[in-house]
């Protein structure tokens, strides 16, 4: 059992990730990157990649780069889905 729990709670820190998805989820974190976010990453990912070269983030993950070839998913969502599956251990 643990006795000292300040030391123990130095190794068990929380890794906290704030994802931004399409065009309206990439907007916002970037937003939340100007603001500034202690003790988190900020990771931005879109099939669009003029949208998303122009983010502020820790990670840009271009998401279906074979599927959607650079554009965004015309707001088919399972299209969106799939080009996430595609780069879905990047994320
Ligand atoms: N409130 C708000 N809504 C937004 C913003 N950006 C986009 N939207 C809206 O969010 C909805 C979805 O648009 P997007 O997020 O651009 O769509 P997407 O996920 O990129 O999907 P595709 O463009 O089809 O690849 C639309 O109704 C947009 O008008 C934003 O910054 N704020
Ligand atoms: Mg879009």
């Amino acid at each position: 059992m643990v006795t000292d729990l300040k030391e123990f709670a130095k190794t068990a820190k929380p890794s906290v990730a704030v994802v931004g998805l399409g065009g309206a989820g990439c907007n916002i974190t970037t937003w939340i990157a100007q603001k500034g976010m202690a003790g988190g990453r900020i990771i931005a990912a879109n099939t669009d990649v003029n949208h998303l070269y122009i983010q502020k983030a820790d990670k840009l993950v271009l998401l279906g780069e074979k599927l959607c070839k650079g554009h965004g998913c015309g707001g088919f969502p399972e299209m969106g889905a799939q080009a996430t599956r595609e780069n879905i251990n990047e994320l």
